[in-house]
């Protein structure tokens, strides 16, 4: 008995050596197994681009610079607004080109005031970058080119003053006014009589000079016929129709003004500054950028 209780102690104390010598083992180490995450991407979108909001008046501009003129006009069918009238209006003259006959602004024409205003009829005679010179193709009135027998110049005529206001606001909208173009005006001399033809003016509506019709006009667009409204205020035409019209250089002495004749000469002479039986052919540069 006393040598089972030595062994069982024997026993014991070998195991508990044996547990201290045992190597400690080192703690697995902890490797964090990430949780598996359903990653939420946003959802790619595509880049949404905005819708066409251009004011229509500029997209019809850009079509008018491409010459897409009725895409223009289709487009500013129901626009409202001063800027959207005037690309109506420019986008209507289409491409203008030198010889071209074109309606633009109104006037009295049948000498029937009851049925308004008649479409102008112009003649593109001159093309300068984005400007058009247009001459009325009538003679549109007949008015004196100054109120008194007497020394004038275009400067400070009668003429000037009632194309560039009461003939103008009569002719043209407001709208169709923004295409007139502000023209310095050269004004020169009798090349025959050196009679003073004045300052330079600056001008919306005008006459041709000499020398401008010299330039500018085919013998066939210097005869001109007078509407019924002119023949009505008693306009001097032969019996084809066809008048004599005011130039705005100066004839022979400065109280007289060059005209064409009905068979299309230009008299260097002129007429005294009064007569009131001579022509109006109004003549314009209208500006057709936009
Ligand atoms: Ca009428």
């Amino acid at each position: 008995m006393k040598m089972m209780r030595w062994l069982i102690l024997t026993v014991l104390l070998a195991c508990l050596l044996c547990a201290c010598s045992a190597p400690v083992e080192e703690p697995e180490p902890t490797t964090t197994v990430p949780e598996e995450t359903t990653q939420i991407t946003e959802p790619v979108t595509e880049e949404v681009t905005e819708p066409h909001t251009e004011p229509p008046v500029e997209v019809a501009r850009d079509m008018i610079r491409e010459g897409a003129y009725t895409d223009a006009l289709d487009l500013l069918a129901d626009v409202e607004g001063d800027e959207a009238q005037m690309l109506r209006l420019r986008a209507g003259l289409g491409d203008v080109a030198v010889g071209d006959e074109i309606a633009f602004g109104h006037f009295e024409q049948d000498n029937d005031t009851e049925n308004g205003a008649e479409q102008i009829v112009w003649i593109v005679v001159g093309k300068e970058g984005d400007k058009a010179l247009l001459l009325s193709k009538f003679c549109l009135d007949t008015q004196p080119f100054h109120s008194k027998n007497g020394s004038v110049t275009w400067e400070d005529s009668l003429m000037r003053s009632w194309l560039n206001g009461e003939f103008c606001d009569a002719a043209f909208a407001a709208a169709e006014q923004q295409l007139l173009a502000q023209t310095e005006l050269v004004n020169t001399d009798n090349p025959r009589y050196e009679t003073t033809a004045g300052e330079n003016t600056v001008d919306r509506v005008f006459l041709l000079s000499y020398d401008e019709v010299n330039q500018y006009l085919t013998p066939s667009q210097r005869c001109a016929q007078v509407t019924a409204y002119a023949d009505g205020r008693d306009c001097y035409n032969n019996a084809s129709g066809y008048a004599y019209w005011w130039l705005r250089s100066p004839g022979v002495y400065s109280r007289d003004a060059m005209y064409v004749a009905p068979n299309g000469e230009a008299s260097l002479y002129g007429y005294v500054v009064n007569r009131n039986r001579w022509a109006v052919r109004p003549a314009v540069w209208i500006d057709l950028s936009v």
